[in-house]
Protein backbone atom coordinates (compact mmCIF):
# COMPACT_ATOMS: atom_id res chain seq x y z
CA UNK A 1 0.00 0.00 0.00
CA UNK A 2 0.71 3.35 0.35
CA UNK A 3 3.29 4.89 3.00
CA UNK A 4 2.85 8.29 4.31
CA UNK A 5 5.47 8.99 5.41
CA UNK A 6 4.17 11.99 7.59
CA UNK A 7 1.82 9.87 8.97
CA UNK A 8 3.15 10.48 12.53
CA UNK A 9 2.52 14.36 12.09
CA UNK A 10 -1.73 13.16 12.35
CA UNK A 11 -2.01 9.52 13.36
CA UNK A 12 -3.51 9.69 17.12
CA UNK A 13 -3.30 5.92 17.53
CA UNK A 14 0.14 6.01 18.47
CA UNK A 15 -0.42 6.04 22.52
CA UNK A 16 -2.60 2.91 22.17
CA UNK A 17 0.22 -0.03 22.78
CA UNK A 18 0.74 1.43 25.92
CA UNK A 19 -2.93 1.35 27.39
CA UNK A 20 -3.32 1.84 30.75
CA UNK A 21 -5.34 -1.29 30.53
CA UNK A 22 -4.25 -3.17 33.69
CA UNK A 23 -3.87 -0.09 35.84
CA UNK A 24 -2.81 -2.31 38.82
CA UNK A 25 0.74 -2.81 37.30
CA UNK A 26 1.90 -6.44 38.27
CA UNK A 27 0.64 -6.14 41.82
CA UNK A 28 2.13 -4.81 44.77
CA UNK A 29 4.75 -6.80 46.91
CA UNK A 30 5.22 -6.27 50.44
CA UNK A 31 8.58 -4.18 51.12
CA UNK A 32 8.41 -5.10 54.68
CA UNK A 33 11.99 -5.85 55.94
CA UNK A 34 13.33 -6.30 52.39
CA UNK A 35 16.88 -5.05 51.14
CA UNK A 36 15.29 -2.26 48.49
CA UNK A 37 18.01 -1.98 45.64
CA UNK A 38 17.43 2.13 45.39
CA UNK A 39 16.87 3.82 42.09
CA UNK A 40 16.56 6.91 43.88
CA UNK A 41 19.20 10.07 42.79
CA UNK A 42 19.80 11.95 39.79
CA UNK A 43 17.64 10.95 36.90
CA UNK A 44 17.51 12.56 33.59
CA UNK A 45 14.77 14.45 32.88
CA UNK A 46 12.33 16.67 30.20
CA UNK A 47 8.77 17.70 29.40
CA UNK A 48 7.12 16.29 26.77
CA UNK A 49 3.83 17.87 25.97
CA UNK A 50 3.24 16.52 22.76
CA UNK A 51 3.84 12.66 23.47
CA UNK A 52 6.79 13.07 21.36
CA UNK A 53 8.51 10.16 23.02
CA UNK A 54 5.43 7.63 22.33
CA UNK A 55 5.28 8.72 19.20
CA UNK A 56 8.60 8.51 18.54
CA UNK A 57 9.83 5.69 20.42
CA UNK A 58 11.84 7.31 22.77
CA UNK A 59 12.53 4.25 24.71
CA UNK A 60 13.58 1.95 21.79
CA UNK A 61 17.18 0.79 21.21
CA UNK A 62 19.06 1.76 18.00
CA UNK A 63 17.83 0.74 15.45
CA UNK A 64 14.72 2.27 15.66
CA UNK A 65 11.53 -0.04 14.70
CA UNK A 66 9.67 0.82 11.46
CA UNK A 67 7.24 3.10 12.34
CA UNK A 68 9.23 5.89 14.40
CA UNK A 69 11.48 6.30 10.71
CA UNK A 70 12.53 9.92 11.49
CA UNK A 71 16.14 10.55 11.63
CA UNK A 72 17.58 11.90 13.43
CA UNK A 73 15.21 11.78 16.16
CA UNK A 74 13.84 14.33 18.78
CA UNK A 75 15.40 12.85 21.65
CA UNK A 76 18.78 12.43 23.41
CA UNK A 77 18.36 11.94 27.26
CA UNK A 78 22.76 11.88 27.51
CA UNK A 79 21.71 15.84 26.91
CA UNK A 80 18.66 15.96 29.36
CA UNK A 81 19.16 17.97 32.52
CA UNK A 82 18.80 16.07 35.36
CA UNK A 83 16.26 16.22 38.82
CA UNK A 84 16.60 13.84 41.80
CA UNK A 85 14.11 11.22 42.67
CA UNK A 86 12.28 11.27 44.50
CA UNK A 87 10.56 14.66 44.10
CA UNK A 88 8.33 16.66 42.48
CA UNK A 89 9.30 18.39 39.10
CA UNK A 90 7.10 22.11 39.73
CA UNK A 91 9.66 22.17 42.72
CA UNK A 92 12.73 21.60 40.40
CA UNK A 93 12.52 24.92 38.05
CA UNK A 94 10.78 27.80 38.15
CA UNK A 95 9.62 27.15 34.27
CA UNK A 96 7.99 23.73 35.51
CA UNK A 97 6.29 24.89 38.38
CA UNK A 98 2.50 24.95 36.96
CA UNK A 99 3.89 22.19 33.97
CA UNK A 100 1.03 19.49 33.55
CA UNK A 101 1.33 16.71 30.92
CA UNK A 102 3.99 14.34 30.32
CA UNK A 103 7.49 14.48 31.11
CA UNK A 104 10.30 11.40 30.64
CA UNK A 105 12.44 10.14 33.26
CA UNK A 106 15.74 8.06 32.28
CA UNK A 107 18.43 6.36 34.09
CA UNK A 108 21.14 3.85 33.69
CA UNK A 109 21.53 1.47 36.48
CA UNK A 110 24.20 -1.73 36.81
CA UNK A 111 22.94 -5.12 37.07
CA UNK A 112 24.65 -8.81 38.04
CA UNK A 113 22.61 -11.48 37.27
CA UNK A 114 21.40 -13.00 41.00
CA UNK A 115 20.57 -17.32 41.77
CA UNK A 116 19.18 -19.06 39.55
CA UNK A 117 15.24 -18.07 38.96
CA UNK A 118 15.77 -14.93 40.66
CA UNK A 119 12.71 -12.04 40.11
CA UNK A 120 13.53 -8.57 40.04
CA UNK A 121 10.45 -6.19 40.73
CA UNK A 122 10.64 -2.34 39.96
CA UNK A 123 9.25 -0.67 42.78
CA UNK A 124 7.94 2.57 42.48
CA UNK A 125 6.85 4.66 45.43
CA UNK A 126 4.24 7.19 43.53
CA UNK A 127 4.27 8.37 40.06
CA UNK A 128 1.75 11.46 39.64
CA UNK A 129 -0.60 10.33 37.73
CA UNK A 130 0.14 7.51 35.00
CA UNK A 131 3.07 6.14 34.41
CA UNK A 132 4.22 3.56 31.38
CA UNK A 133 7.48 1.98 32.51
CA UNK A 134 10.26 0.94 29.48
CA UNK A 135 13.23 -1.25 30.13
CA UNK A 136 16.06 -1.26 27.54
CA UNK A 137 13.79 -0.59 24.78
CA UNK A 138 10.42 -3.36 25.94
CA UNK A 139 7.38 -1.64 27.76
CA UNK A 140 7.09 -2.98 30.66
CA UNK A 141 3.56 -2.21 31.76
CA UNK A 142 1.51 1.40 33.33
CA UNK A 143 0.56 2.34 36.19
CA UNK A 144 -2.28 5.15 36.81
CA UNK A 145 -2.92 6.92 40.00
CA UNK A 146 -1.23 9.66 41.62
CA UNK A 147 -0.28 8.60 45.51
CA UNK A 148 -0.20 4.71 45.68
CA UNK A 149 2.80 2.54 45.02
CA UNK A 150 3.19 -0.25 42.36
CA UNK A 151 5.66 -3.20 41.14
CA UNK A 152 6.03 -3.98 37.99
CA UNK A 153 8.51 -7.09 36.82
CA UNK A 154 11.73 -6.93 34.87
CA UNK A 155 13.26 -10.12 35.30
CA UNK A 156 12.62 -11.01 31.69
CA UNK A 157 13.78 -7.55 30.02
CA UNK A 158 16.94 -7.12 32.64
CA UNK A 159 20.71 -7.21 30.97
CA UNK A 160 23.69 -8.68 32.09
CA UNK A 161 25.65 -5.22 33.09
CA UNK A 162 24.37 -1.65 32.10
CA UNK A 163 20.72 -1.30 31.52
CA UNK A 164 18.24 1.73 30.80
CA UNK A 165 15.19 2.47 32.31
CA UNK A 166 12.80 5.50 31.49
CA UNK A 167 9.16 6.07 33.03
CA UNK A 168 6.85 8.67 31.08
CA UNK A 169 4.58 10.00 33.67
CA UNK A 170 1.61 12.02 32.88
CA UNK A 171 -0.37 14.84 35.36
CA UNK A 172 -2.43 15.82 32.88
CA UNK A 173 -5.74 16.72 34.81
CA UNK A 174 -8.55 14.77 33.25
CA UNK A 175 -12.58 14.92 33.83
CA UNK A 176 -12.20 10.54 34.07
CA UNK A 177 -9.66 10.37 36.40
CA UNK A 178 -9.91 10.42 40.59
CA UNK A 179 -9.39 13.06 41.34
CA UNK A 180 -10.79 14.92 38.29
CA UNK A 181 -9.39 17.67 36.76
CA UNK A 182 -10.81 20.02 39.19
CA UNK A 183 -9.43 20.17 43.13
CA UNK A 184 -8.26 22.46 46.33
CA UNK A 185 -4.58 21.10 45.63
CA UNK A 186 -1.64 21.58 43.47
CA UNK A 187 -1.29 19.53 40.77
CA UNK A 188 2.23 18.27 41.91
CA UNK A 189 3.92 15.72 38.79
CA UNK A 190 6.43 13.67 38.65
CA UNK A 191 8.50 10.53 40.50
CA UNK A 192 8.03 11.94 43.38
CA UNK A 193 8.30 9.08 45.97
CA UNK A 194 11.11 6.43 45.95
CA UNK A 195 12.02 4.25 43.37
CA UNK A 196 13.88 1.05 43.91
CA UNK A 197 14.57 -2.42 42.93
CA UNK A 198 13.10 -5.57 44.63
CA UNK A 199 15.25 -8.96 44.52
CA UNK A 200 13.14 -11.70 45.30
CA UNK A 201 13.48 -15.46 45.15
CA UNK A 202 11.35 -17.39 42.21
CA UNK A 203 8.36 -18.02 44.75
CA UNK A 204 7.91 -14.82 47.31
CA UNK A 205 5.71 -13.36 49.79
CA UNK A 206 3.58 -11.26 48.51
CA UNK A 207 1.66 -10.26 51.12
CA UNK A 208 0.76 -10.36 54.73
CA UNK A 209 -1.52 -9.63 57.47
CA UNK A 210 -1.32 -9.89 60.93
CA UNK A 211 -3.89 -8.31 63.84
CA UNK A 212 -6.65 -9.00 66.20
CA UNK A 213 -9.20 -10.95 64.98
CA UNK A 214 -12.25 -8.22 65.81
CA UNK A 215 -14.70 -8.92 68.24
CA UNK A 216 -12.06 -11.78 69.64
CA UNK A 217 -11.81 -9.94 72.99
CA UNK A 218 -8.21 -9.40 72.21
CA UNK A 219 -7.31 -12.81 72.68
CA UNK A 220 -7.28 -13.99 69.06
CA UNK A 221 -4.15 -13.03 66.58
CA UNK A 222 -4.63 -14.05 62.96
CA UNK A 223 -1.54 -14.36 60.31
CA UNK A 224 -2.22 -14.27 56.67
CA UNK A 225 0.36 -14.69 53.70
CA UNK A 226 -0.21 -14.80 50.42
CA UNK A 227 2.92 -16.35 47.99
CA UNK A 228 3.38 -15.30 44.55
CA UNK A 229 2.41 -18.47 43.16
CA UNK A 230 0.11 -21.68 43.78
CA UNK A 231 2.21 -23.64 45.67
CA UNK A 232 2.15 -25.88 48.49
CA UNK A 233 4.21 -25.91 51.40
CA UNK A 234 4.83 -24.05 55.02
CA UNK A 235 5.58 -20.80 55.89
CA UNK A 236 7.03 -19.74 59.25
CA UNK A 237 5.56 -16.85 61.60
CA UNK A 238 7.20 -15.13 64.94
CA UNK A 239 6.54 -12.92 67.03
CA UNK A 240 8.85 -11.33 69.64
CA UNK A 241 8.03 -11.84 72.79
CA UNK A 242 4.67 -13.21 72.03
CA UNK A 243 4.91 -16.10 69.55
CA UNK A 244 7.91 -18.55 68.90
CA UNK A 245 8.60 -19.47 65.20
CA UNK A 246 5.27 -21.30 64.40
CA UNK A 247 3.94 -22.63 61.06
CA UNK A 248 1.35 -21.54 58.81
CA UNK A 249 0.35 -24.17 56.36
CA UNK A 250 -0.22 -23.22 52.90
CA UNK A 251 -2.30 -24.21 50.09
CA UNK A 252 -2.40 -22.97 46.43
CA UNK A 253 -0.11 -19.98 47.71
CA UNK A 254 -2.18 -19.00 50.76
CA UNK A 255 -2.25 -19.20 54.11
CA UNK A 256 -3.90 -18.23 57.38
CA UNK A 257 -4.15 -19.70 61.01
CA UNK A 258 -5.56 -18.10 64.30
CA UNK A 259 -3.77 -18.59 67.68
CA UNK A 260 -4.88 -17.70 70.89
CA UNK A 261 -2.73 -14.96 71.70
CA UNK A 262 -3.14 -12.14 74.28
CA UNK A 263 -0.66 -9.28 73.24
CA UNK A 264 -0.19 -5.84 74.85
CA UNK A 265 -2.35 -3.51 73.15
CA UNK A 266 -1.29 -0.61 70.84
CA UNK A 267 -3.03 2.68 71.37
CA UNK A 268 -1.93 6.72 71.02
CA UNK A 269 -0.98 6.65 74.86
CA UNK A 270 0.95 3.13 74.75
CA UNK A 271 2.04 2.42 70.87
CA UNK A 272 3.37 -0.90 71.77
CA UNK A 273 4.89 -2.68 68.52
CA UNK A 274 6.06 -6.07 68.03
CA UNK A 275 8.71 -7.17 65.71
CA UNK A 276 7.06 -10.04 63.58
CA UNK A 277 9.40 -12.00 60.89
CA UNK A 278 7.81 -14.08 58.59
CA UNK A 279 9.50 -16.64 55.88
CA UNK A 280 8.80 -18.91 53.44
CA UNK A 281 12.15 -20.91 51.55
CA UNK A 282 14.41 -18.47 51.05
CA UNK A 283 12.32 -15.47 51.35
CA UNK A 284 11.65 -13.78 54.92
CA UNK A 285 9.66 -10.47 55.58
CA UNK A 286 9.87 -8.36 58.97
CA UNK A 287 7.78 -5.44 60.48
CA UNK A 288 7.12 -4.04 63.70
CA UNK A 289 3.21 -4.57 64.15
CA UNK A 290 1.18 -3.17 66.71
CA UNK A 291 -3.00 -5.20 67.94
CA UNK A 292 -5.76 -3.04 68.54
CA UNK A 293 -9.43 -3.07 67.96
CA UNK A 294 -11.61 -0.31 66.39
CA UNK A 295 -15.08 -0.58 66.46
CA UNK A 296 -17.78 0.78 66.63
CA UNK A 297 -21.32 1.08 68.75
CA UNK A 298 -24.92 3.38 68.59
CA UNK A 299 -22.99 6.57 68.35
CA UNK A 300 -19.44 5.87 69.56
CA UNK A 301 -16.32 4.74 68.74
CA UNK A 302 -14.71 2.63 70.50
CA UNK A 303 -11.08 1.54 70.84
CA UNK A 304 -9.72 -1.37 72.23
CA UNK A 305 -13.20 -1.54 73.93
CA UNK A 306 -13.13 2.02 75.25
CA UNK A 307 -15.04 4.93 74.37
CA UNK A 308 -12.74 7.09 72.13
CA UNK A 309 -13.04 10.58 70.99
CA UNK A 310 -11.16 11.60 68.11
CA UNK A 311 -9.24 14.51 68.52
CA UNK A 312 -7.93 15.52 65.07
CA UNK A 313 -6.74 18.04 62.15
CA UNK A 314 -6.57 17.29 58.65
CA UNK A 315 -3.50 17.40 56.71
CA UNK A 316 -1.85 17.13 53.78
CA UNK A 317 1.48 17.14 52.33
CA UNK A 318 2.34 19.91 50.85
CA UNK A 319 5.63 22.14 51.28
CA UNK A 320 6.92 25.30 50.50
CA UNK A 321 10.02 23.65 49.10
CA UNK A 322 9.14 20.16 48.17
CA UNK A 323 5.93 20.49 47.29
CA UNK A 324 4.57 17.00 47.59
CA UNK A 325 7.73 14.60 48.27
CA UNK A 326 7.78 14.06 52.03
CA UNK A 327 10.72 12.87 53.98
CA UNK A 328 10.25 11.37 57.72
CA UNK A 329 11.54 15.06 59.17
CA UNK A 330 8.59 16.53 57.41
CA UNK A 331 6.67 13.57 58.38
CA UNK A 332 7.96 14.13 62.41
CA UNK A 333 7.21 17.57 62.04
CA UNK A 334 3.35 17.16 61.00
CA UNK A 335 3.25 14.94 64.09
CA UNK A 336 4.63 17.05 66.72
CA UNK A 337 2.43 19.98 66.02
CA UNK A 338 -0.48 17.23 65.94
CA UNK A 339 0.39 16.87 68.99
CA UNK A 340 1.37 20.33 70.53
CA UNK A 341 -2.35 20.84 69.52
CA UNK A 342 -3.27 18.11 71.67
CA UNK A 343 -4.30 15.79 68.79
CA UNK A 344 -4.95 11.70 68.86
CA UNK A 345 -5.98 11.72 65.38
CA UNK A 346 -5.16 13.41 61.73
CA UNK A 347 -6.71 12.91 58.53
CA UNK A 348 -4.24 12.24 56.23
CA UNK A 349 -6.28 14.17 52.88
CA UNK A 350 -6.98 13.80 50.22
CA UNK A 351 -4.83 10.98 48.80
CA UNK A 352 -2.68 8.40 50.09
CA UNK A 353 0.47 9.55 51.49
CA UNK A 354 3.90 8.61 52.19
CA UNK A 355 3.71 4.81 53.01
CA UNK A 356 6.00 6.41 56.48
CA UNK A 357 3.22 8.68 57.06
CA UNK A 358 1.46 5.62 59.17
CA UNK A 359 4.43 3.87 60.00
CA UNK A 360 5.36 6.45 62.06
CA UNK A 361 2.07 7.14 63.38
CA UNK A 362 2.24 3.54 64.80
CA UNK A 363 5.66 4.61 66.49
CA UNK A 364 4.46 7.84 68.19
CA UNK A 365 0.99 6.92 68.87
CA UNK A 366 -1.17 8.80 66.50
CA UNK A 367 -4.69 7.18 65.18
CA UNK A 368 -5.81 7.91 61.07
CA UNK A 369 -7.97 8.27 58.49
CA UNK A 370 -6.38 7.18 55.26
CA UNK A 371 -8.36 8.32 52.28
CA UNK A 372 -8.17 7.79 48.68
CA UNK A 373 -8.71 11.15 45.86
CA UNK A 374 -12.17 10.33 45.14
CA UNK A 375 -13.30 14.36 45.31
CA UNK A 376 -16.21 16.21 44.24
CA UNK A 377 -17.05 15.69 40.58
CA UNK A 378 -15.86 12.31 39.75
CA UNK A 379 -16.68 10.75 36.61
CA UNK A 380 -19.04 8.58 38.42
CA UNK A 381 -20.67 6.69 35.27
CA UNK A 382 -17.15 6.77 32.99
CA UNK A 383 -16.42 3.55 31.59
CA UNK A 384 -13.42 3.05 33.88
CA UNK A 385 -13.28 5.59 36.68
CA UNK A 386 -14.68 3.21 39.25
CA UNK A 387 -11.60 0.73 38.23
CA UNK A 388 -9.18 3.63 38.75
CA UNK A 389 -10.72 4.50 42.36
CA UNK A 390 -10.96 0.53 43.23
CA UNK A 391 -7.52 0.10 42.35
CA UNK A 392 -6.02 3.03 44.27
CA UNK A 393 -8.06 1.79 47.23
CA UNK A 394 -6.87 -1.86 47.14
CA UNK A 395 -3.14 -0.45 47.10
CA UNK A 396 -3.43 1.83 50.00
CA UNK A 397 -5.16 -1.32 52.27
CA UNK A 398 -2.28 -3.29 50.70
CA UNK A 399 0.29 -1.21 52.26
CA UNK A 400 -1.04 -0.08 55.24
CA UNK A 401 -2.95 -3.09 56.32
CA UNK A 402 -0.39 -4.03 59.27
CA UNK A 403 -0.53 0.04 60.25
CA UNK A 404 -2.68 0.08 63.61
CA UNK A 405 -2.26 3.81 63.40
CA UNK A 406 -4.72 3.71 60.48
CA UNK A 407 -8.50 3.20 62.04
CA UNK A 408 -10.10 4.16 58.83
CA UNK A 409 -10.68 4.05 55.12
CA UNK A 410 -11.91 7.16 53.58
CA UNK A 411 -13.94 6.23 50.08
CA UNK A 412 -14.51 9.89 49.31
CA UNK A 413 -14.97 13.71 49.58
CA UNK A 414 -17.52 16.00 49.41
CA UNK A 415 -19.66 13.95 46.46
CA UNK A 416 -22.92 15.34 45.41
CA UNK A 417 -25.53 12.88 46.61
CA UNK A 418 -26.49 11.50 43.14
CA UNK A 419 -28.01 7.61 42.48
CA UNK A 420 -24.49 6.77 40.10
CA UNK A 421 -22.25 8.16 43.12
CA UNK A 422 -24.25 6.33 45.58
CA UNK A 423 -23.60 2.84 44.18
CA UNK A 424 -19.88 3.93 43.24
CA UNK A 425 -18.96 5.05 46.37
CA UNK A 426 -20.95 2.02 47.84
CA UNK A 427 -19.35 -0.75 45.93
CA UNK A 428 -15.87 0.91 46.84
CA UNK A 429 -17.07 0.70 51.00
CA UNK A 430 -18.16 -3.09 50.40
CA UNK A 431 -14.53 -3.15 48.69
CA UNK A 432 -12.68 -1.70 51.53
CA UNK A 433 -14.70 -4.17 54.24
CA UNK A 434 -13.62 -7.20 51.71
CA UNK A 435 -10.25 -6.39 51.75
CA UNK A 436 -10.16 -5.58 55.25
CA UNK A 437 -12.40 -6.43 57.86
CA UNK A 438 -10.26 -4.87 61.05
CA UNK A 439 -11.11 -1.39 60.17
CA UNK A 440 -13.55 1.14 59.71
CA UNK A 441 -15.01 2.60 56.63
CA UNK A 442 -16.10 6.41 56.12
CA UNK A 443 -16.37 9.48 53.74
CA UNK A 444 -16.45 13.02 54.42
CA UNK A 445 -20.07 13.92 53.46
CA UNK A 446 -21.77 16.73 52.52
CA UNK A 447 -25.13 18.28 54.42
CA UNK A 448 -28.51 17.51 52.63
CA UNK A 449 -29.84 20.64 52.01
CA UNK A 450 -33.14 19.75 51.24
CA UNK A 451 -33.82 18.18 55.18
CA UNK A 452 -30.94 20.26 56.28
CA UNK A 453 -29.65 17.45 57.66
CA UNK A 454 -26.61 14.84 58.17
CA UNK A 455 -28.71 12.55 55.93
CA UNK A 456 -26.51 11.30 53.09
CA UNK A 457 -27.53 7.99 51.05
CA UNK A 458 -24.49 6.95 51.78
CA UNK A 459 -24.68 6.79 55.52
CA UNK A 460 -25.94 3.45 55.28
CA UNK A 461 -22.46 2.26 53.70
CA UNK A 462 -19.99 3.73 56.37
CA UNK A 463 -19.48 3.12 60.03
CA UNK A 464 -18.43 6.40 60.61
CA UNK A 465 -20.14 9.34 58.94
CA UNK A 466 -17.39 12.14 57.84
CA UNK A 467 -18.98 15.63 57.80
CA UNK A 468 -17.55 18.72 56.00
CA UNK A 469 -19.13 21.87 56.79
CA UNK A 470 -18.23 25.59 56.57
CA UNK A 471 -20.31 27.39 58.57
CA UNK A 472 -18.40 31.25 59.65
CA UNK A 473 -16.88 30.62 56.07
CA UNK A 474 -18.75 29.79 53.13
CA UNK A 475 -21.85 30.18 55.61
CA UNK A 476 -21.52 33.13 57.52
CA UNK A 477 -23.86 32.26 60.22
CA UNK A 478 -23.91 29.64 62.92
CA UNK A 479 -27.69 28.96 63.10
CA UNK A 480 -27.50 26.97 60.57
CA UNK A 481 -24.90 24.73 62.14
CA UNK A 482 -27.45 25.02 65.40
CA UNK A 483 -30.37 24.04 63.03
CA UNK A 484 -28.31 20.82 61.18
CA UNK A 485 -27.38 19.39 64.65
CA UNK A 486 -30.72 19.53 66.23
CA UNK A 487 -32.35 18.20 62.76
CA UNK A 488 -29.79 15.48 62.42
CA UNK A 489 -30.54 11.71 64.35
CA UNK A 490 -27.74 9.80 62.51
CA UNK A 491 -27.17 7.04 64.72
CA UNK A 492 -24.02 6.46 63.74
CA UNK A 493 -20.75 8.56 64.87
CA UNK A 494 -20.22 11.54 63.32
CA UNK A 495 -16.71 13.01 62.64
CA UNK A 496 -16.61 16.49 61.57
CA UNK A 497 -13.96 15.84 58.58
CA UNK A 498 -13.87 19.80 57.93
CA UNK A 499 -15.02 23.18 59.42
CA UNK A 500 -12.28 26.31 59.05
CA UNK A 501 -11.64 29.65 57.64
CA UNK A 502 -8.88 31.29 56.34
CA UNK A 503 -6.20 33.58 57.79
CA UNK A 504 -2.98 35.58 56.62
CA UNK A 505 -0.65 34.86 58.99
CA UNK A 506 -0.17 38.00 61.14
CA UNK A 507 -3.21 39.88 59.79
CA UNK A 508 -5.35 41.30 62.89
CA UNK A 509 -8.76 42.89 62.65
CA UNK A 510 -12.76 42.57 63.55
CA UNK A 511 -13.68 38.86 64.26
CA UNK A 512 -15.70 39.45 60.78
CA UNK A 513 -13.30 40.92 59.18
CA UNK A 514 -12.42 37.57 56.56
CA UNK A 515 -9.17 36.19 55.99
CA UNK A 516 -7.81 38.03 59.53
CA UNK A 517 -6.46 35.73 62.79
CA UNK A 518 -9.37 37.19 64.41
CA UNK A 519 -11.93 35.74 62.53
CA UNK A 520 -10.47 32.50 61.89
CA UNK A 521 -9.88 32.35 65.91
CA UNK A 522 -14.11 33.26 66.20
CA UNK A 523 -15.03 30.80 63.98
CA UNK A 524 -13.16 28.36 65.93
CA UNK A 525 -14.68 29.26 68.93
CA UNK A 526 -17.91 29.42 68.12
CA UNK A 527 -17.71 25.88 65.88
CA UNK A 528 -16.43 24.02 69.23
CA UNK A 529 -19.19 25.10 71.01
CA UNK A 530 -21.69 24.41 69.14
CA UNK A 531 -20.38 20.98 67.98
CA UNK A 532 -19.63 20.17 71.68
CA UNK A 533 -23.94 20.10 72.51
CA UNK A 534 -23.93 16.91 69.53
CA UNK A 535 -23.48 13.91 71.31
CA UNK A 536 -23.19 11.78 67.82
CA UNK A 537 -19.77 14.07 67.17
CA UNK A 538 -17.20 11.89 68.33
CA UNK A 539 -14.28 13.57 66.42
CA UNK A 540 -12.81 16.44 64.76
CA UNK A 541 -10.51 16.81 61.52
CA UNK A 542 -10.68 21.18 61.26
CA UNK A 543 -9.21 22.25 57.81
CA UNK A 544 -6.04 22.17 58.28
CA UNK A 545 -2.76 21.96 60.26
CA UNK A 546 -1.32 23.70 57.80
CA UNK A 547 -1.76 26.63 54.80
CA UNK A 548 -1.12 24.47 51.61
CA UNK A 549 -0.10 25.47 47.59
CA UNK A 550 -3.87 25.65 45.42
CA UNK A 551 -3.76 27.41 41.75
CA UNK A 552 -7.31 28.05 41.85
CA UNK A 553 -6.72 30.40 44.81
CA UNK A 554 -5.57 33.72 43.89
CA UNK A 555 -6.75 36.54 46.07
CA UNK A 556 -4.63 39.09 47.47
CA UNK A 557 -4.94 37.16 50.20
CA UNK A 558 -4.67 33.96 48.96
CA UNK A 559 -2.05 34.49 45.93
CA UNK A 560 -2.02 30.71 45.48
CA UNK A 561 -2.50 29.26 49.07
CA UNK A 562 -5.59 28.29 51.18
CA UNK A 563 -5.15 30.01 53.82
CA UNK A 564 -7.07 27.56 56.02
CA UNK A 565 -4.13 26.78 57.98
CA UNK A 566 -3.61 26.83 61.57
CA UNK A 567 0.00 27.06 60.92
CA UNK A 568 1.38 28.99 58.07
CA UNK A 569 3.24 27.69 55.07
CA UNK A 570 6.65 28.55 57.03
CA UNK A 571 5.62 25.52 59.29
CA UNK A 572 6.24 27.40 61.74
CA UNK A 573 3.66 30.53 62.14
CA UNK A 574 0.95 29.72 64.68
CA UNK A 575 -2.08 31.47 64.31
CA UNK A 576 -4.39 32.46 67.08
CA UNK A 577 -6.78 29.53 66.28
CA UNK A 578 -4.20 27.06 66.92
CA UNK A 579 -4.11 28.12 70.84
CA UNK A 580 -7.53 27.32 70.62
CA UNK A 581 -7.84 24.43 69.04
CA UNK A 582 -5.46 23.06 71.56
CA UNK A 583 -7.25 24.53 74.77
CA UNK A 584 -10.19 22.51 73.70
CA UNK A 585 -8.40 19.20 73.25
CA UNK A 586 -6.03 19.93 76.42
CA UNK A 587 -10.15 20.31 78.21
CA UNK A 588 -11.63 17.21 75.80
CA UNK A 589 -8.39 14.99 77.08
CA UNK A 590 -8.64 16.00 80.62
CA UNK A 591 -12.30 14.84 81.16
CA UNK A 592 -11.22 11.89 79.52
CA UNK A 593 -9.06 10.70 82.20
C1 LIG B 1 -13.47 21.51 51.29
C2 LIG B 1 -12.59 20.52 50.65
C3 LIG B 1 -11.14 20.87 50.84
C4 LIG B 1 -10.94 22.34 50.58
C5 LIG B 1 -11.72 23.11 51.63
C6 LIG B 1 -11.67 24.63 51.46
O1 LIG B 1 -14.59 21.29 51.59
O2 LIG B 1 -12.84 19.21 51.07
O3 LIG B 1 -10.36 20.09 49.98
O4 LIG B 1 -9.62 22.72 50.57
O5 LIG B 1 -13.06 22.76 51.55
O6 LIG B 1 -10.74 25.25 51.96
O7 LIG B 1 -12.56 25.16 50.82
Amino acid sequence: GVVDPYEHLHDEAYARPFALGRVGADGLVTTAGRTLVSLDGDWRFCIDPHDEGLRQAWYADEPLPAASWIAPRDYDDGAWQTVPVPSCWNTQKPEWRHYEGGAWYTRLFEHRPGPVGERVMLHVGAAAYEARVFLNGAFIGAHRGASTPFCLELTEHLRDGTNRLQIQVDNARRAERVPMHHTDWFNYGGLYRSVSLLRLPPVFIRDFGVGLVPGSGFGRVFVDIALSAPVYGEATVAIDGLLPPHPIPVTGGRGRIELELAPELWSPDAPRLYDVTLGFGADTVADRIGFREIRVEGERILLNGRDVVLRGVSVHEDDLHSGKTSGEADIRRRYADAKELGCNFLRLAHYPHDARAAAIADEVGLMLWAEIPVYWAIDFTGPDSYDDAANQLAELITRDRNRASVILWGVGNENADTDARLSFMGRLAGLARALDPTRLVTAACLIDRQRFAIADRLADSLDVIGLNEYFGWYEPSFDGLRRLLANSAPGKPVIISEFGADAVAGLRGGARELFTEDCQEAVYREQLAILATAPYVRGLTPWILYDFRTERRQTAFQRGWNRKGLIAEDKTTRKRAFAVLADHYSALAAAET
